[in-house]
């Protein structure tokens, strides 16, 4: 049975008790409107037989119990709750959540706290979630993680399940990379780990969806292409889905008889008047203060206007135990008393503020007799009350929007203004409410057609099947990881073989990455491993590598093994001398070099590094982006210059370098089979050059690559650490015999 798990903070309704009676109320905001719309609208998942919500409930097990009993419950779907401890719980909402994430992301910076114990309490409460998931997980569901209070769960539910199919998103603005390093080091990893946790990561724009693999290159420093990420063996995918609304019911509300009453009583109410309407939770992202300003700058230059315009301005109460919303309040209140005390007349009053909750009947009533939507945050995910707007409007209707809003990037029609800008703000009202009904029409019904064509159901549609496209398309890129059994069935071929041949290159296989390549030198446990390994004379050892000849010299000369410098331009067969493999005159250096040069002095942490017959540029110490723009323009450089002569590029790990042609891997790895004539052979590599030597030998060796990523290797081992332990098991594996 296929079964879908919504996963966010909270539950889509509060229970509230008071004495004996209980009352089950809808929470508000945006996140919870979206996903009720989608699990309401049940036609386009017929593909799932089951729905879940999981999330945390405020109330007591007793209470939950209680008002199911009652039948209070919403049957539409199944409910897993959480329940959490209190004081935990407050430091992960009310503390990292809402005043470490939420401003950060805002671009608030400075209203950013930073406190350990709530990071900590954030960690908990993820974790919990993930307890939680576990205990009803089935395999073959498929989850869906919401939001930034839950940016930790992905990577922890793919620990408990690692096929499971994950999805995330979020819905506040994904902010650049300069905004995210601000956050500790261990919490900004943590959190973008947390997220690749995913199989797919929707945000709701473009910019959102760069912002978040750059800071992935730049943080994490995982590969990337287009908008996949490749991150712990797994191609993870990146998109963007603006979230939509449920077009139909606002439309449906306009006959409403509920509705229609409302609407016409309030027409009664203001006739003469032009009506500007907002709504928004109390929140400093908002630009609350901002869009009062803009419309006293308004009825200050417009003086012909007063009496004939009024604001209706709704806050809906939010986060009230969070001092920066208690102060924000406040100001807002004086603010409005401000501009009533200064602009009213005996018969009218510019602003009516109403700080309550609103009915649904009564919000759609306002948005239709609104005749100017003013619609101004300073920053905001998307923001749904701007398209819900729009699909009120019967015959008239013009939004103001604030383009800093996810929402200006879908609603083009709308008048966009920069919300901080009070004269921008106060003539995009100037123009609202003179602009001609057929202009305003004209606006709408392009905006009308878009919202209704990609609603919640297709927005979340579109994720649900993006989702188990992004997982098939994953099972087909997996790579064969060496699991035990397949282990044991070659020890076995190895403890059998008489004369064996064992291949290993060095960088990224034997020896870690470094900063600089003078710094990979060997450690004991390597030495000691190869000894061990010469030790048994049916092995013959190679360690074929892109070094030069000193360096093998100096770092592995005194072992009894064969060794391979630069691709194979010079080789040391087992306890003989070195032999140069070719024969041109490394002159050609000259001619590449400038070239190489120019590029090392554009392209900040990139340096060269000669050897006998090869040149190298490597990047991997440059800004990721730079660095392989960099290098694009000087592989195109080098080919040309390097067309009809005997040279060849070779596209490396973070390195571009240039060589004579026939000198490779594959070419040098055939020369020694040749002379060796092995009847066991083994080959590990992690780099593209190794590629060569596991397409040569496929079919007659066992060939292993080191790390994640396509690969012609028969096997692959994730991560250089595990490298040395297995080669310790064939030591062993004779060992054990003799
Ligand atoms: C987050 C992101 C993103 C509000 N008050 C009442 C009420 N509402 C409903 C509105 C609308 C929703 O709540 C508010 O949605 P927004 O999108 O404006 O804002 P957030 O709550 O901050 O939501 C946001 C969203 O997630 C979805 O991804 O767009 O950017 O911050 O649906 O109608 N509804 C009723 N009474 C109210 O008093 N009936």
């Amino acid at each position: 049975m296929k079964r879908l798990l919504i996963v966010s903070n909270r539950l889509p309704f509060n229970i509230e008790k008071n004495g004996e009676e209980m009352v089950v109320r809808q929470s508000s905001g945006g996140l919870v409107s979206a996903i009720k719309g989608c699990f309401e609208s049940n036609e386009e998942h017929g593909h799932f037989e089951e729905k879940m919500w999981i999330g945390s409930l405020e109330s007591t097990p007793e209470d939950w119990q209680d008002a199911n009993n009652r039948g209070l419950i919403p049957p539409d779907f199944s409910i897993t709750p959480l329940f959490t401890p209190k004081e935990v719980y407050e430091k992960y909402y009310n503390g990292f959540s809402n005043s470490t994430i939420w401003p950060l992301f805002h671009y608030f910076p400075s209203l950013v706290q930073y406190h350990r114990d709530c990071y900590e309490a954030y960690y908990k409460i993820n974790r919990l979630f993930a307890e939680k998931i576990s205990e009803v997980y089935q395999p073959g569901d498929v989850i869906w993680v919401h939001d930034y209070q839950l940016m930790l769960l992905p990577q922890m539910l793919r620990e408990r399940f690692p096929d499971a199919i994950i999805g995330f998103f979020l819905h506040i603005p994904f902010p650049s990379y300069e905004i995210i390093r601000l956050l500790p080091t261990e919490w900004k990893i943590n959190i973008l780990r947390g997220i690749l946790g995913a199989d797919l990561i929707g945000f709701h724009t473009h910019d959102y969806v760069q912002h978040f693999i750059h800071s992935t290159k730049m943080i994490l420093r995982v590969d990337t292409q287009f908008n996949t990420i490749q991150f712990n063996n797994r191609l993870i995918k990146v998109d963007l889905f603006p979230i939509g609304i449920e077009y139909q019911k606002f439309r449906k509300a306009i006959t409403d008889d509920v509705v229609v009453n409302i609407s016409t009583s309030l027409e009664h109410r203001f006739i003469g008047q032009k009506i500007i309407f907002s709504v928004d939770r109390l929140d400093y992202t908002k630009g609350l203060n901002y869009r009062l300003k803009g419309f006293e700058e308004f009825l200050e230059r417009h003086p012909e206007w007063r009496e004939k315009v009024v604001f209706i301005f709704n806050i809906i109460p939010s986060r009230d135990l969070i001092p920066e919303y208690i102060s924000r309040r406040k100001e807002i209140q004086e603010q409005v008393s401000s501009i009533n005390g200064r602009y009213s007349t005996l018969h009218w009053q510019p602003l009516i503020y109403r700080y309550n909750h609103l009915g649904f009947e009564e919000l759609c009533a306002l948005y239709q007799s609104a005749d100017v939507a003013l619609i101004t945050p300073l920053r905001d995910g998307m923001n749904l009350v701007a398209k819900e707007y729009i699909a009120s409007c019967i015959d008239k209707g013009v939004l103001i929007l604030s383009e800093l809003t996810g929402a200006a990037s879908e609603l083009n029609e709308a008048l966009l203004v920069n919300p901080t800008d009070s004269t921008e703000v106060a003539n995009a009202i100037y123009e609202a409410l003179t602009m001609p009904l057929i202009e305003q029409r004209s606006r709408l019904s392009y905006m009308q057609r878009r919202i209704a064509e990609y609603n919640v159901s297709k927005w979340s549609n579109d994720f649900l099947t993006e989702l188990l496209g992004a997982k098939s398309e994953q099972q087909k890129q997996k790579v064969n990881l060496l699991d035990k059994d397949e282990l044991a069935s070659i020890l076995e071929d190895y403890r059998r073989s008489e004369k064996r041949c064992i291949l290993l290159d060095y960088d990224g296989t034997l020896a870690p990455f470094q900063k600089l390549p003078v710094l990979a030198t060997p450690g004991d446990d390597v030495i000691d491993l190869l000894n061990a390994m010469c030790h048994d004379e049916r092995n013959h050892v190679v360690i074929i590598s892109g070094r030069d000849v000193e360096t093998l010299e100096k770092w592995l000369g005194a072992l009894p093994v064969t060794l391979v410098a630069e691709h194979g331009a010079c080789i040391r067969y087992k306890n003989e001398k070195w032999v140069e493999q070719v024969s041109a005159t490394p002159e050609w250096k000259d001619q590449i070099r400038p070239l190489l040069e120019l590029f090392s002095s554009r392209c900040v942490g990139s340096f060269i590094e000669e050897k006998r017959n090869t040149l190298a540029w490597h990047y991997r110490n440059t800004h990721p982006d730079l660095g392989f723009i960099r290098s694009r323009e000087l592989r195109n450089s080098l080919m040309q210059l390097t067309a009809n002569t005997p040279l060849q590029v070779i596209d490396g790990n973070k390195v571009l370098e240039v060589r004579l042609v026939g000198i490779d891997k594959g070419a040098t790895c055939q020369k020694i089979m040749a002379r060796l004539e092995p009847d066991f052979t083994l080959c590990l590599g992690d780099d593209t050059t190794d590629e060569d030597m596991f397409r040569l030998l496929r079919d007659t060796a066992y060939t292993i690559k080191i790390g994640s990523g396509s690969t012609a290797a028969e096997y692959t081992v994730l991560s250089q650490t595990e490298v040395v332990p297995l080669l310790q098991k064939f030591v062993q594996e004779t060992e054990v015999v003799h």
